[in-house]
């Protein structure tokens, strides 16, 4: 697993980290090209299962306190190990803040919402990752009642020369203030996306301009928090 920092920017601390699926075989390159892949194989669950594996091991490494976010696909909601109490990643799960894409299709997944109240009575956190890139953000939200809201990165692409996108970041704020949702912006590259995020309501976030996915817990340098 790679772990990419996802950082408060007021207090100038990194709250969590990403775990990001990586392969070294060329042609797996990518997180969507493995779960092409395990899709094709009917392995999924297998897929889903050494990703929860991993970072539960790799958790002993990361700083204290830090929470983990790991990203799960449609399919692992119906697998049962998932809800298990002695799977590995559920001895942690008070640090752990699962992310469901609101592009994965979670239609046809029967009883979406008590299997996320068992997540919840695991200890896990939800996070609903990608908001704004798929056809059905708000009502992902109704559904989920997440505790975290992930912005899709093409909010954060030069937020700072699209006064609608400032528009949209800071109505979100106002909403998940109101839901008690924390709210989250990815893909941040500029320090320019930062301050204006910032400035919107967003301070927590996450992207390269902080730190790329790598393997093993990295700080940030000290250049990227921006003015005081
Ligand atoms: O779907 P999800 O949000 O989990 O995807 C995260 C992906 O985005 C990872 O593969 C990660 O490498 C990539 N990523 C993380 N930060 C940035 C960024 O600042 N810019 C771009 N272009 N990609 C990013
Ligand atoms: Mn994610």
């Amino acid at each position: 697993m790679a772990f990419q920092p996802i950082v408060s920017v007021r207090d100038r601390t990194i709250t969590a980290y990403e775990a990001l699926m990586r392969s070294t075989d060329q042609a797996m390159g990518r997180p969507d090209l493995m779960l092409g892949a395990a899709e094709r194989l009917g392995r999924l669950d297998d897929l889903g299962r050494a990703v929860r594996s991993a970072v539960a091991k790799d958790a002993s490494r990361a700083p204290a306190g830090i929470r983990l976010f790991v990203n799960l696909h449609a399919q692992d909601l119906s697998d049962e190990t998932l809800f298990d109490p002695s799977a590995p990643l559920s001895q942690i799960a008070s640090r752990v803040v699962l992310e469901i894409t609101e592009r994965a299709s979670l239609d046809h997944i029967t009883d979406l919402q008590e299997r996320i109240g068992r997540l919840r009575g695991l200890g896990y956190r939800i996070a609903v990752d990608d908001l704004g890139a798929g056809y059905a953000g708000l009502s992902a939200l109704a559904l989920l009642e997440p505790d975290v809201v992930k912005l899709d990165m093409t909010i954060a692409r030069d937020i700072d020369a699209s006064a609608t996108r400032q528009h949209i970041v800071r109505s979100m704020a106002g909403l998940c203030t109101g839901m008690k949702m924390e709210l989250l912006a990815e893909g941040v590259e500029t320090g320019a996306e930062r301050d204006t995020l910032v400035a919107c309501g967003c301070d927590v976030l996450q992207g390269y301009h902080f730190g790329r996915p790598a393997f093993g817990f990295e700080s940030i340098p000290s250049d990227r928090w921006g003015p005081q």
